[in-house]
């Protein structure tokens, strides 16, 4: 394999809204993310992702993007974001920015145009069919709820939509648009940023003849995804955008591309096939969730099934295309509370994630707050949400005659605002995120979970991420080498051992929050040396709650 930056570098993912919040209007700004560039560098990591910054009237916190060369007021000027471009690369930090483009913003003026006559010039930039005797032109349900069409007065037509009514999906197959997305990236390339992460890229071609599904199990509509991810068109969508623009530059892409296998990925990100570097998969998000009907429809889950989608992603890609891991991001609730134990073993739980995702495969991301172990929190009414998918599903479950504990309940462990909530910087008043009135509530547990305290604790959980991040960028096998991860049917042990020609590591996890009797040992060299666990003292055949262990075998 080629060895790359974009391979080798560590990713911290930054939602500027909750990140830090420099002038007290309760939102999080680019002046924060620059006050924080020294903590930032203090993790080791070497890229920075961060989420749209650009103008946009926020029915999406900036997913809806109303003018792609511009910053959202709240969160400054033009200017500061040059200044955090150029601090961050003084302290040898890349920059990559999100590019949302399967959708635009209802107040982009390509939409303003395009929605007030049927010859306008933007007119085809989106996808507008007739209605069917008063219905929309096909049965597709949103992803945040109700019908992905809107009918437009003025035109008589409606459009599509596949997330909210104020995010109109944009139409690929126009060559003018397609021209207009690739000349704003070379805007944003051109100022010197280091790539982009692209929003739902695996949806910006759609099933020709926009059928209806027949099976209505996406609650009552059907299910627009199955025609959205796999088209064959969009390989030649991103076959094009990366001769016309990725080509040109020196810089990083990763596809956010849900709902897809590890054939289809490689299609994607193969070293031979000129698309995208690697794309972020879901497998292992949507583990607990029931994906025929809502995202809070729960399912279980079982550790030897998420050991075996990271197993077969890997086997699917590795010497022939690059992956990603990462275990939390802005859209799920936070990693810590899925897959470790937020509570008794906080700690320990903590550190063995950090040690999972820092010796998988794939470039490693870090979500921000992750590294001090930020857990889910608690909603105790619908007004303290803010994020419109759960809102939108609240409203339409409210007027079926749910009530809105039992609502706060079912969406508790997977709605979005738990990973948006405030960074907790310290124990002072909003956890030192702002000094005014916080648009989305600080977690409360900021007052024992917070950067500070974890600063000055050698032994937590921040400090460990520091030691496994140096240690991955250490011990190149981490990064290239290739996996095996003997008894993958176990629920209780993760064994994962990454090897190369030349040497070979060993990471032995408990996963359960019981001690386990294992002879661990057994896969270990005699010259076996432990590069970090988050035990004092290993015990031969014993495994503590928790415990997690990296050998260099
Ligand atoms: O497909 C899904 C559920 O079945 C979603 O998880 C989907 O992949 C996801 O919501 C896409 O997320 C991205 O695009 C959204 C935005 O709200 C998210 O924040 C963003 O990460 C629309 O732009
Ligand atoms: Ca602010």
């Amino acid at each position: 394999m080629k060895e790359t930056w974009w391979k080798e570098g560590v990713v911290y993912q930054i939602y500027p809204r909750s990140f830090n919040d420099s002038n007290n209007d309760g939102i999080g700004d680019i002046p924060g993310i620059i006050e924080k560039v020294d903590y930032i560098k203090s993790l080791g990591v070497d890229i920075i992702w961060l989420c749209p910054v650009y103008k946009s009237p926020n029915d999406d916190n900036g997913y809806d993007i109303s003018d792609y060369r511009n910053i959202m007021d709240e969160f400054g000027t033009l200017a500061d974001w040059e200044l955090l471009l150029k601090t961050l690369h003084e302290n040898n930090i890349r920059l990559i920015m999100d590019l949302v483009v399967n959708h635009s913003s209802d107040e982009h003026y390509w939409f303003t145009e395009a929605s007030k006559s049927k010859d306008n010039k933007y007119r085809d930039y989106y996808i507008w069919r007739e209605g069917k005797d008063g219905n929309p032109p096909n049965n597709w349900g949103s992803v945040f709820s109700g019908p992905a069409w809107e009918y437009n007065e003025a035109t008589g037509d409606y459009y599509l939509h596949i997330f909210s009514k104020k995010q109109p999906d944009l139409n690929w197959e126009n060559q003018n648009l397609r021209n207009e997305v690739f000349d704003l990236m070379k805007f944003w390339l051109d100022k010197g940023i280091d790539g982009f992460r692209m929003d739902v890229i695996n949806f910006i071609a759609k099933a020709p003849g926009l059928p209806d599904d027949e099976e209505t199990s996406y609650g009552k509509y059907g299910n627009a995804i199955k025609f959205l991810v796999t088209q064959p068109k969009l390989h030649d969508y991103l076959q094009e955008m990366n001769r016309e623009v990725l080509s040109k530059y020196d810089i990083m892409t990763v596809g956010e591309c849900g709902h897809i296998t590890p054939d289809d990925g490689y299609l994607l990100t193969g070293e031979d096939r000129n698309e995208l570097n690697m794309i972020f998969q879901f497998d292992h998000m949507f583990i607990d969730m029931d994906l025929k009907g809502s995202r809070y429809n729960h399912k279980g889950w079982s550790l030897s099934e998420f050991k075996h989608i990271f197993y077969n992603w890997h086997k699917g890609l590795f010497g022939r295309a690059w992956g990603s891991v990462f275990l939390g991001n802005h859209d799920f609730a936070r990693s810590i509370s899925r897959f470790g134990n937020d509570k008794e073993f906080h700690n320990k739980s903590g550190k063995l994630l950090a040690a999972f995702l820092l010796s998988m495969p794939g470039t490693a991301f870090i979500y921000q707050g992750d590294e001090i172990g930020m857990t889910n929190c608690r909603f105790n009414s619908i007004s303290e949400h803010r994020d419109i998918e759960v809102l939108n599903y609240m409203k339409e479950a409210l007027a079926e005659g749910k009530n809105e504990q039992e609502l706060l309940e079912a969406t508790y462990s997977r709605n979005r605002d738990n990973a948006r909530t405030p960074m907790q910087w310290d124990s002072s008043v909003n956890g030192g995120f702002t000094n005014g009135d916080p648009w989305l509530k600080v977690n409360p547990n900021f007052k024992s979970i917070n950067v500070l305290d974890s600063e000055n604790d050698p032994d937590s959980i921040l400090n460990f991420y520091r030691k496994m991040i140096s240690i991955r960028k250490n011990n190149k096998t981490l990064i290239y080498g290739d996996m095996e991860m003997p008894e993958i049917d176990r629920e209780d042990i993760c064994i994962i051992e990454r090897f190369s020609d030349t040497d070979r590591y060993v990471i032995i996890l408990n996963f359960i929050d019981t001690e386990i009797n294992t002879d661990f040992v057994k896969y270990l060299s005699e010259e076996a040396e432990l590069l970090i666990s988050n035990y004092p003292e290993s015990e031969e055949n014993k495994l503590r709650p928790y415990e997690a262990m990296v050998y260099k075998c």
